[in-house]
C-alpha cells in the first residue's frame, strides 16, 4: 500500500530528526553506590549476530588514570545468538562510594575465523556490596541501536549515570 501525503510527510520529518534510533532509549540508571562495590555481575543478551571476540568489561575509578579491565569469559561458549550470559568480577579492593566514575565494554578481537561483530541487545549490570546486598547499577533492556554492531577494537559505553 503507498502511504498517502499526509502520512508520508510527517514520518519522512520524523526519520530526519530522529535518525534510525535513539541511542540508549530504554536505558536505566540504578542506585549510586551506599556501600562499597565487592563484586559486579554483568548479563548480556547477544542478538542475531555472536561473536567469539574478547570481550572486556572496564572500570574507571575517579581515583586511579589506569581502568581496571575484565575479560568476560566462561567455560561455556560466550555470547552467542540470542543468548543471555552472566559474568561476575571482582575488582581487586572493593570500590568506595564515588570512586566508581564509568563503566564501559571493550571489544578486543581476536574471534574464531575472525567473528568478531557482535551485537549485544540488553545489558543489565548489578553490583553487590561488601554487606552482600545487591543492586542494580545499570538496566538497558532493549539496545535499539541494532545494525551498529559492536566490531574488534569498538568500546561500548552506557548513558551517563551516576554510579
Ligand atoms: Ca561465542
Ligand atoms: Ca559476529
Amino acid at each position: 500500500m503507498r502511504l498517502g501525503p499526509l502520512l508520508s510527510v510527517p514520518l519522512v520529518l520524523a526519520l530526519l530528526v530522529t535518525g534510525c534510533c535513539d541511542a540508549h532509549e530504554s536505558a536505566r540508571c540504578g542506585t549510586p553506590a551506599a556501600e562499597p562495590i565487592a563484586s559486579l555481575t554483568i548479563v548480556t543478551v547477544t542478538g542475531s549476530d555472536s561473536t567469539d571476540a574478547s570481550i572486556y568489561f572496564c572500570i574507571e575509578h575517579a581515583s586511579t588514570l589506569v581502568p581496571e579491565c575484565f575479560d568476560l569469559d566462561t567455560p561455556v561458549d560466550d555470547f552467542e545468538q540470542h543468548q543471555t550470559d552472566a559474568f561476575t568480577v571482582t575488582p581487586a579492593t572493593p570500590i568506595v562510594a564515588g570512586d566508581f566514575r564509568a563503566f564501559y565494554l571493550q571489544n578486543r578481537g581476536g574471534g574464531f575465523l575472525g567473528n568478531n561483530d557482535w551485537d549485544m541487545v540488553s545489558l543489565r549490570v548489578e553490583a553487590t556490596g561488601t554487606s552482600s546486598a545487591r543492586w542494580d547499577l545499570y538496566n538497558e533492556p532493549a539496545i535499539s541501536c541494532g545494525d551498529e554492531q559492536i566490531g574488534s577494537g569498538a568500546t561500548w559505553r552506557p548513558a551517563s549515570c551516576t554510579l
